[in-house]
């Protein structure tokens, strides 16, 4: 199987509550290399632009406001299949829905504030790396 990478964010509620090194240790443990990381504060601009496919839904300001009240830290995880891995390991976007064991149903506070975001495909995961990383920044 090819050696895939997707890029990951470990959310403003999870940083809060210094869960960036748990977190981590289930990517690590699970087969997802971090090549590039780095904690970072977004600005308005960017959160806008980054979840601009939810522009019309109705939690866009809330989850805005969210992403930016605190730093977050943007990963690039680099693994056999990392998209479908990742998205396994973080399980459903509402927390109450999550499989046991996955990120969410052990960190997330709620269906906005559930800790990860990861990339939902390839092509996705190459956008999103672009948009934070240059390329000398990611080392494998
Ligand atoms: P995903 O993060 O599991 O891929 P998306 O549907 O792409 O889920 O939604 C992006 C983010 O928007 C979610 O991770 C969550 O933070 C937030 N979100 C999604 N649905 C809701 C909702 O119904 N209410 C509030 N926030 C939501």
């Amino acid at each position: 199987m090819a050696i895939e990478r997707t890029f990951s964010i470990i959310k403003p509620d999870a940083t809060r509550r210094n869960l960036t090194g748990r977190i981590n240790a289930v990517f690590e443990e699970n087969g997802l290399r971090i090549v590039a990381q780095k904690r970072v504060q977004l600005s308005q601009a960017q959160a806008e632009a980054f979840y601009g496919v939810h522009r019309e839904r109705p939690f866009f300001n809330d989850l805005v406001s969210f992403m930016i009240s605190g730093p977050v830290v943007v990963q690039v995880l680099e693994g056999e299949n990392a998209v479908a891995r990742n998205r396994e390991l973080m399980g459903a976007t509402d927390p109450k829905k999550a499989d046991a064991g996955t990120i969410r149903a052990q960190f997330a506070e709620s269906i906005e504030a559930n800790s990860v975001h990861g990339s939902d495909s390839a092509e996705n995961a190459a956008i999103e790396i672009a948009y934070f990383f240059a390329g000398s920044e990611i080392v494998a």
